[in-house]
């Protein structure tokens, strides 16, 4: 199901509330002396194409940002732990200013849970009278909240809270345990109290546990949808979150200093910035309009050069990408922030020269864009990634073309922008036709051919929070294991076939594969040095080493799955995962059923998401939107 909306006009919080609370909150921390551990979920088995290098070599903005409005409201005895940089990290054994911490959060997507779920485990045997708060928040907490709390008797693990939103719940949830809480009273204790008080209720965002058993749930209230932040420029510096980090190790403890400064670009050469939220399409297979309430919001332009200054001066990052769903959403806001870098200089030395930065947009906007592609090179950016989906629009319509998008692919590399296109391999697709682009590889070649430098295939799967996830579930298209494995959550990436009704749904994963052995290969490689036909030449050639190796891990880790879906036999959902334990809706909550929302005939006519009859499917794939 999608994210509830909230009321109309009720969406976001009102301009200056978040500010008022993070003043508020400076004002209160000074009497408790508070230290947190804030921990990122990370399975290492997800370690592949497309992103297998981005995935550990950029700290996630996600738990940067609660470290950030940690550090910011006074609360600066926190660390960030990453399981991608710590794998043996052990929360039962963390200690902080040599006690153990009064808060301890996770951040987890879908996909990661597995390590979600032991961290907390993990938590939880710490002895009751020293037990820290735990609360769970990332993508897993706000589409499946329910999944970070037990109900097995036998077993006593969970969290005590799962935040189904962003910083502002958070800090909300904080401001209200540190009124009630005594001088030195353990914050679960607190947290114990204001919730059989029943002052959790007035946060939207929340989901808590109550039950006579510590560890065991019996019953979940949720507090509704949060109301989002409108004006971006409200949050907290991300520069904050940096100074939190964990040394990358292999111990099962916590170094007694965070990461120095000076070390971070080693682990970190790239890192993550919120630029933009939101997206104007409305495809039925992402979550992203739903979860933003189907409102673009946006840091203004200085301030963006401002965070892009910061950090490169405190920390030496030069490359930089941008968390948006689709950056060219609103033409002005787009240029008004690409004007202001290109203006921007540190030093006397120009913007361009120092960053390189990247992001994510649609074929659809860039093609409205192409007038200003040379403006927006200037401000430094350099790749951008393109949902195409399938170039026919056989998948979903949203304004794509085969002619369009290697138009767009033309113009964006004729302006040294590299694109990189976004594909999702269907039950409708071949691998290859004859004399037409339908097929898998036509439509590589003709990327690659039109200047893509990397390649993103991934098979459509049901993502949490779309339109059409039930639906894919009730209808029989998911397994739940092939030749005798499971279906587990680290399998939800897109790189398995785990939903289709091919009755050969093995050639699907190879397919997969094969068309990753077309893109990148030694051939391909000699040729981006030996003949480049970009300018980029060097990233071209560096794309084809990564992607070498990526497709030898993607290979490797899911081959085994394409023998099983051979072997069968493969057995089906009948319905989606949900909660086994009531869940209660608080009586405060207010978010509004989903409802379509209505447009004005320009804007649905922009919109023109339509799927295809054949669309039954949603994703989890295009995990990056566009
Ligand atoms: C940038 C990005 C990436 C990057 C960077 C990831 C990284 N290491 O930073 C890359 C390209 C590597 C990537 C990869 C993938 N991604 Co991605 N990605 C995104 C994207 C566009 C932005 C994430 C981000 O940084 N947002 C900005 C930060 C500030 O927001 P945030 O992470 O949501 O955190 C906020 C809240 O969630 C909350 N919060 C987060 N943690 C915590 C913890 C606590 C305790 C609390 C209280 C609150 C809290 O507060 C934060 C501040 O507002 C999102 C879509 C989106 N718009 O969010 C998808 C998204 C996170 N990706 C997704 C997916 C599926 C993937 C891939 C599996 C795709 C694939 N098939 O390869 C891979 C996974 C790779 C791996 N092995 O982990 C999904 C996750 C879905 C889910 N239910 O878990 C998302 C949500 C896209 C979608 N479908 O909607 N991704
Ligand atoms: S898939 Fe991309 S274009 Fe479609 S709604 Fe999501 S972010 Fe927008």
């Amino acid at each position: 199901m999608e994210i509830p909306r909230r009321a109309r006009g009720d969406e976001l919080l009102k301009p200056g509330q978040m500010t008022g609370l993070r003043d508020s909150l400076r004002r209160l921390s000074g009497k408790h002396d508070l230290a947190s551990v804030i921990a990122c979920a990370f399975d290492h088995r997800t370690r592949m194409l497309p992103f297998i290098y981005a995935d550990t070599r950029m700290v996630p903005a996600g738990v940067r940002a609660i470290g950030s409005a940690m550090a910011d409201i006074g609360f600066s005895k926190t660390r960030i732990v990453l399981q991608q940089w710590s794998p043996n990290f052990k929360p039962s054994l963390m200690r902080l200013d040599g006690r153990v911490p009064d808060l301890f959060m996770v951040s987890s997507m879908q996909i990661h849970t597995a390590r979600c779920h032991a961290l907390i485990r993990e938590a939880c045997q710490i002895d009751p009278a020293n037990r820290p708060l735990i609360i769970a928040g990332g993508p897993k907490a706000i589409y499946e909240p329910w999944d970070v709390f037990n109900s097995d008797p036998d077993q006593c693990w969970g969290a005590d809270v799962a935040v189904t939103g962003e910083e502002y719940v958070l800090l909300n949830l904080m401001e209200v345990l540190l009124s009630v809480r005594a001088e030195g009273e353990p914050l679960r204790s607190a947290f114990q109290r204001a919730r059989d008080d029943g002052m959790l209720d007035d946060i939207p965002g929340l989901v808590y546990a109550r039950g006579e058993k510590e560890g065991v749930a019996e019953e979940l209230v949720d507090t509704g949808t949060q109301r989002l932040l409108g004006d971006l420029d409200e949050l907290p510096h991300p520069v904050l979150g940096y100074r939190l980090l964990e040394p990358p190790s292999r111990e099962a403890t916590l170094a007694n200093a965070s990461l120095p400064a000076g070390r971070m670009r080693r682990y970190s050469p790239l890192a993550s910035l919120v630029l933009t939220f939101g997206c104007k399409f409305n495809c039925p297979y992402c979550p992203i309009p739903a979860y933003n309430q189907r409102q673009h919001r946006a840091k203004s332009a200085a301030r963006i050069a401002d965070e892009f200054t910061r950090l490169h001066q405190e920390y030496g990052i030069k490359y930089f990408f941008g968390t948006d769903d689709n950056f060219f959403n609103d033409k002005q806001r787009t240029l008004e922030i690409v004007e202001t870098l290109a203006r921007t200089s540190i030093n006397g030395t120009r913007f361009r020269k120092i960053f390189r930065w990247a992001t994510e947009v649609t074929v659809h906007d860039t093609l409205q864009m192409r007038d200003h592609l040379s403006a927006i090179r200037a401000s430094g950016m350099r790749a951008l990634w393109l949902g195409v989906e399938d170039m026919t629009g056989a998948l979903i319509k949203k304004g794509q073309s085969v002619s369009g998008t290697e138009e767009a692919f033309r113009l964006l590399s004729h302006h040294g922008i590299v694109p990189m296109p976004m594909m999702m391999h269907h039950d409708g697709q071949p691998l290859y036709t004859r004399g037409e682009p339908r097929g898998l590889l036509n439509q590589v070649r003709r990327l690659r051919r039109a200047g893509a430098a990397g390649l993103q295939v991934l098979m459509i799967t049901p993502a949490t929070g779309s339109r059409g996830y039930e639906e894919n579930f009730t209808s029989g298209l998911v397994y739940a294991a092939a030749g005798g494995r499971r279906v587990e959550q680290h399998m939800l990436d897109g790189n398995y076939v785990v939903a289709s009704s091919d009755p050969r749904p093995w050639r699907k994963q190879l397919n997969i594969m094969l068309a990753y052995l077309y893109f990148y290969n030694p051939l391909r490689f000699l040729r981006a040095i030996i003949q480049p036909k970009t300018k980029l030449y060097l990233v071209d050639s560096g794309m084809q080493v990564l992607g070498m190796w990526g497709t030898l891990q993607t290979i490797r880790r899911t081959l085994g799955w394409a023998w099983r879906l051979r072997r069968g036999p493969i057995t089906r959902h009948a319905r989606p995962p949900g909660p086994s334990i009531p869940v209660r809706r608080a009586a405060a909550s207010t978010a509004c059923p989903p409802s379509p929302e209505p447009a004005s005939p320009a804007v649905a006519a922009e919109r023109s998401c339509v799927p295809a009859p054949l669309t039954k499917l949603s994703r989890s794939a295009d995990s990056v939107g566009s």
